[in-house]
C-alpha cells in the first residue's frame, strides 16, 4: 500500500493531535452518531494505557472510542479523497459522520477508504474511529480472553510485551486525482557497475505511465514509458549497510496523448529507493555480493507514556544510539514497525529485519515451564486454518506496505513458534510459499524458541537462515556461565551441521537492574549482563556459518504483569529512558571493531 505523499497532484492533511476518547459503554450505544459524550481526551499517535490514572482504561479489554472533526481543504473540490489509519492496533472502525468507511484487523499495517461520496470540500466532518485490542485465537497476535472469578475480562497473549492499544500512528486525509497510481513495485540489481531497477506500477484506469529515475541530487539517470520494465543506471551508486544511498522514482500517470503536448500529467507518485542486491549463498549472508554480519538487537516500539505511539525524537534518538554502539542492524520484534521507522533505516542506512505480528503461536512453552501436558499448539480450536488465513492476510499485508524499502534485507515469519511440534510444517509450508511468490528477492526467517532444536525443528529446511533466539545462562543455567557456554556450543553446533545454512542469533540477553553490582556472577547485576554477553560472543565467535548477533533488547519495555517481571522487562543494554548500562559500553566496543574489520 502506497504511503501517503504530497506531490504536484497529491496533497495530504495530518490528523494528530489531541482527540475527544471514550470506553466503550460510557458514550450511548453507537458513539460515531453524534459528538463522544466524554470529558477525555487522547493523544494521537499514542497507545492510551499509560494517558489515564484510571485503571479501567489501562486495562480496558474490548473498544474504545477517538473522534475529532476534520475540515476538507476547500480546493479538492475534483479530487478524491482518502482517509488512511497507519496503525489502530489491533482491529479499527472508521465512521464519517454517519457511515461505516472501513472495518480493519491487525493492529500494526495501515488501511485506508476512500470517502469521497460522503465528504464535501470546504466542509467539516465528524471522524470517529473504534479501536478494538482483544486478541483471539484467530488473530495475528493471538490471544484468549478469560473472565476472573471476580467478573472481570482480561485479555491472555503468549507474549510479554504489553498489549498496548489505540491509534499509536498518524492518521491522514489526503487527495489524489481521478485517474492515479495505486501500486508501485521496485527490485533492484547491480550488473557490474550498472543499477538495474525493475519496476511496476498499477493505476486504478488504464492510462499510459512514465517513470522517471532521479539521482540525490535530483537530476535524472533514466526514464521509460510503460507499466513495467526495467531502467538501467549506469555506474550506480549502491545502497549500502552503513553508506545509504536513495534515488526516486517519480511515477507519472499521463493523459491520452502521452503528454506530448507537456500539459497532460494526470498524476505524479514519487517512491525512493535504493539499489541493492541481497542473497543467501551457502552459509553467507550477501548484500551487494559481500558477506554481511548483522551486529545489533531486537527491539521493540516501547516508550514511556506513549507506549507504542511513534514518536519522531525516540526515532532519532534511537537511530543515534544505534550509531554510537556500532550496531548495523535491528529487527522489528514483534511486529511491523511504523513506516517512518523504516524511512529512516532507508535514509541512514541501517539493515532491517522486518518481523510480522505472529509473536505467541506456541503452547509448548508452558507445558515446557510447568512440566504439565499443554494442548496441542497446531489444531483447529487453537490455532489452526482461521489462524493461518489471518497470518497470511497479514503478511500480504505487510509485503504489501514494505516491499520498497533497501533496508528490509529479510523478512521473518515468525517469533518463537512451537516449531518442534508436529503439524508445524502443514501450518508454515504454505505461509512459506506465498511469501516467496509475493517477494521472490528476500531471504525469509523465523526465529526458533529454545525449544526447537537443530535436532527436532520440522520448518528450518524450508526458510534461507536459521535464526535462534538462545537464553542459556538466563534461562537455563541462570548464573552459571561455564555451563551455559558448553549448551551454546552444542546447540549452535547442530543448527549449523544439519541445515548448512547461515545461522545468526536472534535474541541473547540477560535481565539487568542498572546499578546492581557484584564481583561473583550474581544474575541482574551490570557485570553479570556483561559477561554473558561475553561468553555468547565467545561462542559465536567459534562458528564461520555464523552470520549475526542481535542482543535481546535494545531498551527495557513494558511488559504485562507477571513474577517474571519487576515493572517489565530488564533485558534492555539501555534503559527504557534510553541510558547505557554498563555492556553497552563492552558492545560497542566489540560491535566497533567487528564492522570496523568486515
Ligand atoms: C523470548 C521472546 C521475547 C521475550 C524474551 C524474554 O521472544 O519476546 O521478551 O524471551 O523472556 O522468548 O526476555
Amino acid at each position: 500500500m502506497l504511503r501517503p505523499r504530497s506531490t504536484a497532484t497529491r496533497e495530504k492533511v495530518n490528523l494528530d493531535g489531541v482527540w475527544r476518547f471514550a470506553l466503550d459503554g460510557a458514550a450511548g450505544p453507537e458513539p460515531w452518531s453524534g459528538p463522544l459524550a466524554t470529558r477525555l481526551e487522547a493523544a494521537v499517535p499514542a497507545s492510551y494505557n499509560d494517558l489515564f490514572t484510571d485503571p479501567a482504561i489501562r486495562d480496558h479489554v474490548g473498544r474504545v472510542w477517538y473522534q475529532r472533526t476534520v475540515r476538507v481543504p476547500r480546493g479538492w473540490t475534483n479530487e478524491r479523497v482518502l482517509l488512511r489509519v497507519d496503525a489502530a492496533t489491533h482491529e479499527g472502525r472508521v465512521y464519517v459522520d454517519g457511515a461505516l468507511v472501513a472495518e480493519h484487523v491487525g493492529g500494526y499495517t495501515p488501511f485506508e477508504a476512500d470517502v469521497t461520496d460522503h465528504v464535501r470540500a470546504g466542509e467539516e466532518f465528524r471522524l470517529t474511529i473504534g479501536v478494538n485490542n482483544e486478541l483471539t485465537n484467530v488473530t495475528i497476535p493471538p490471544g484468549t480472553i478469560t473472565v476472573s472469578r471476580s467478573g472481570r475480562r482480561e485479555q491472555q497473549y503468549k507474549h510479554d510485551f504489553y498489549n498496548y492499544a489505540g491509534l499509536s500512528r498518524s492518521v491522514w486525509l489526503h487527495c489524489v486525482p481521478a485517474v492515479h497510481v495505486t501500486d508501485v513495485t521496485i527490485t533492484t540489481g547491480l550488473d557490474g557497475t550498472t543499477g538495474t531497477v525493475g519496476y511496476a506500477v498499477e493505476t486504478n484506469a488504464p492510462a499510459p505511465v512514465r517513470v522517471r529515475a532521479l539521482d540525490a541530487d535530483g537530476a535524472e539517470v533514466a526514464a521509460a514509458h510503460g507499466t513495467d520494465g526495467v531502467l538501467r543506471i549506469d555506474g550506480a551508486t549502491p545502497w549500502r549497510p552503513g553508506a545509504a544511498y536513495l534515488y526516486d522514482l517519480v511515477v507519472e500517470v499521463l493523459d491520452e496523448d502521452g503528454d506530448e503536448d507537456g500539459d497532460g500529467v494526470l498524476d505524479v507518485y514519487r517512491e525512493p529507493f535504493g539499489v541493492r542486491t541481497v542473497e543467501v549463498r551457502g552459509t553467507e549472508f550477501l548484500i551487494n555480493g559481500e558477506p554481511f554480519y548483522f551486529t545489533g538487537f531486537g527491539k521493540h516500539e516501547d516508550t514511556p507514556v506513549r507506549g507504542k505511539g511513534h514518536d519522531d525524537a525516540y526515532l532519532v534518538h534511537d537511530f543515534q544510539l544505534l550509531e554510537w554502539i556500532g550496531a548495523n542492524s535491528f529487527r522489528t520484534s514483534h511486529y511491523p514497525y511504523a513506516e517512518e521507522v523504516l524511512e529512516f533505516a532507508d535514509r541512514h542506512g541501517i539493515v532491517v529485519v522486518d518481523e510480522t505480528a505472529a509473536v505467541g503461536l506456541n503452547l509448548a512453552v508452558q507445558g515446557g515451564l510447568t512440566g504439565r501436558p499443554h494442548d496441542p499448539t497446531w489444531a483447529p480450536e487453537t490455532f489452526g486454518d482461521a489462524t493461518r488465513d489471518a497470518h497470511a492476510r497479514h503478511l500480504r499485508e505487510l509485503i504489501a506496505r514494505d516491499k520498497n524499502h533497501p533496508s528490509v534485507v529479510m523478512w521473518c515469519l515468525a517469533n518463537e513458534a512451537s516449531t518442534a511440534e508436529e503439524g508445524a510444517r502443514e501450518y508454515f509450508e504454505p505461509l512459506v510459499g506465498l511469501t516467496r511468490g509475493l517477494d521472490p528477492s528476500r531471504p525469509i526467517t523465523f526465529t526458533a524458541w529454545l525449544g526447537a532444536t537443530g535436532g527436532n525443528d520440522l520448518v528450518a529446511d524450508l526458510f534461507d537462515v536459521v535464526t535462534v533466539n538462545r537464553y542459556y545462562g538466563w534461562y537455563i543455567a541462570n548464573g552459571d556461565l561455564e555451563t551455559a557456554e558448553r549448551y551454546l556450543e552444542d546447540d549452535l553446533r547442530a543448527w549449523i551441521e544439519k541445515f548448512g545454512k547461515p545461522v545468526m542469533m536472534g535474541e541473547y540477553g540477560a535481565d539487568t537492574l542498572p546499578g546492581l553490582h557484584s564481583v561473583w556472577d550474581v544474575p541482574w547485576t551490570e557485570e553479570y549482563q556483561r559477561d554473558y554477553f561475553e561468553m555468547n560472543h565467545r561462542v559465536f565467535d567459534r562458528f564461520d556459518a555464523f552470520v549475526g548477533e542481535h542482543v535481546w533488547n535494545f531498551a527495557d519495555f513494558a511488559t504485562s504483569n507477571g513474577i517474571h517481571r519487576v515493572d517489565g522487562n530488564k533485558k534492555g543494554v539501555f534503559t527504557r529512558d534510553r541510558r547505557p548500562k554498563s555492556a553497552a559500553h563492552a558492545l560497542r566496543a566489540r560491535w566497533r571493531d567487528l564492522n570496523g574489520r568486515r
